[in-house]
C-alpha cells in the first residue's frame, strides 16, 4: 500500500479551520462547513448515527448493494481505476470490491487523516492483489490522482452514502463536473442519493431520540475549543433539524439559547437568543430531479437501483464525451434510458 500525502501540514490545516470558521460565523445566517464534523471524536460519532434506527441511510443504501453489487460491478467493469470519495471504510465499499473484476487499483480519497489510513491498512491486509492507494485530500477540491500499478481499463468514482446532498446545488454541479472531468468520457460515476419522503422521517433522522446526532453536532463546537482556542458553552446551545421543503433538505443547526458572546482567541462572536449556526445541509432529490442536476454536470444516469419503500437510491452514471450534449433529456427518457430495479 502506498500512501499519497498532498494535504498541507497540521498548522496550515488549523489556519483554514480558523478562517473558515471566522468567515461563517460573522455571516448574517451564522454558518460552519460540515465538513469540520470529521475528526477522530466526530467520525466516532458518525458511526454511531449510522447504527440508530432513526437513521435510514445507512442500512437501507447497505440492502441495496448487497442485492445489487453484482449488477453495480458489472456496470463498472473489469480492470477499472475505483476513486472512491470518503475513506473507505464503510461495509458498502467492500460489497462492492468483491465483485469487481480484476480493479486496477481503489483510491479512497478522505479530509479525516487518521481515518483514511487506518481503514486503508485494514483494506490492504483484506485485499492482498489489489493496490490501496489512499490520498489524504479534500475531494471536493481538485486533487492529482495516483498512478496505479497497471494501466486501468476505466476511471469510476463511488460516492456512497448521500454525502452529494451536502452540496447546494450549484456545488453538487461542481463536484459532478469534477468527477466528469476526472473519469473522462465514457468513465462512471456510482453515487447514494437519498430520497425526498415523509418530512417528519427525515427529521427524525437527523434528530435522534438518543441525541447522537445532537451530541455529533455540538462536537464542532467542542473541537473549536479544543482546536481554535475557542470558549463556546455547549450547555448554551441546542441542536435542531429541519426540513426545509423550499430548498428540498434537511438544514442542521446549533441555536443558541441566550444572549450571549463566545470567542475564537481574541475575536468576539455575539448570539442573540435563539439566533443559530447552520452547520449541515442534506439536500433530498427526486429520481428525475437529480437526473436533471447530473445532465448539466455531463453525467447521464444509466441504472438505478432502489430498496422497495423507495427510501433510498444507488445511480450508476456515465460522464458524456462533448459530442452527446445534445443528447436526449434524461428526464424524458428516464424509464427507456435507465433501467430501475427494485430490491426484493
Ligand atoms: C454523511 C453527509 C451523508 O447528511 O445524512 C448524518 C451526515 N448528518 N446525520 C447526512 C449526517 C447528520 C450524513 N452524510
Amino acid at each position: 500500500m502506498a500512501a499519497i500525502l498532498t494535504r498541507p501540514p497540521p498548522d496550515l490545516e488549523r489556519e483554514r479551520f480558523l478562517a473558515d470558521a471566522l468567515h461563517g460565523l460573522c455571516l448574517p445566517q451564522k454558518s460552519l462547513p460540515c465538513k469540520y464534523f470529521y475528526d477522530a471524536e466526530g467520525s466516532k460519532l458518525f458511526d454511531q448515527i449510522c447504527a440508530l434506527p432513526e437513521y435510514y441511510p445507512t442500512r437501507t443504501e447497505l440492502g441495496i448493494l448487497r442485492a445489487h453489487a453484482g449488477d453495480m460491478a458489472a456496470c463498472l467493469g473489469p480492470e477499472t481505476l475505483l476513486v472512491e470519495y470518503g475513506s473507505g471504510s464503510s461495509v458498502k465499499t467492500r460489497l462492492l470490491l468483491d465483485r469487481l473484476a480484476r480493479p486496477s487499483a481503489y483510491v479512497p480519497v478522505d479530509i479525516s487523516r487518521e481515518h483514511l489510513f487506518e481503514t486503508a491498512l485494514a483494506l490492504g491486509l483484506d485485499y492482498p492483489s489489489l493496490a490501496v492507494l489512499p490520498l489524504w485530500a479534500d475531494f471536493s477540491a481538485s486533487f492529482a490522482l495516483p498512478r496505479p500499478p497497471w494501466p486501468a481499463a476505466r476511471r469510476a468514482v463511488y460516492f456512497p452514502g448521500s454525502t452529494i446532498g451536502n452540496f447546494s446545488e450549484a456545488g453538487a454541479i461542481a463536484l459532478m463536473s469534477g468527477v466528469a472531468r476526472l473519469v473522462g468520457p465514457g468513465g462512471a460515476f456510482l453515487v447514494g442519493v437519498d430520497l425526498k419522503k415523509d418530512p417528519r422521517a427525515l427529521e427524525r433522522a437527523y434528530d435522534d431520540a438518543a441525541g447522537v446526532t445532537a451530541a455529533f453536532n455540538l462536537n464542532l463546537l467542542a473541537r473549536m475549543n479544543s482546536e481554535l482556542d475557542a470558549d463556546f458553552d455547549l450547555r448554551r446551545f441546542r441542536h435542531r433539524a429541519v426540513w426545509t421543503p423550499g430548498a428540498g433538505r434537511i438544514e442542521m443547526h446549533l441555536v443558541s439559547e441566550i444572549e450571549q458572546v463566545a470567542h475564537i482567541g481574541a475575536t468576539e462572536i455575539h448570539f442573540a437568543r435563539g439566533e443559530s449556526i447552520c452547520t449541515e445541509h442534506s439536500h433530498k432529490y427526486t429520481l428525475e430531479g437529480f437526473a436533471r442536476l447530473a445532465r448539466r454536470a455531463g453525467l447521464v444516469v444509466r441504472r438505478v437501483w432502489t430498496d422497495s419503500a423507495r427510501l433510498f437510491s444507488v445511480q450508476y452514471l456515465e460522464a458524456q464525451s462533448a459530442s452527446h450534449e445534445s443528447g436526449p433529456s434524461p428526464a424524458r427518457g428516464f424509464g427507456r434510458l435507465a433501467r430501475r430495479a427494485t430490491e426484493p
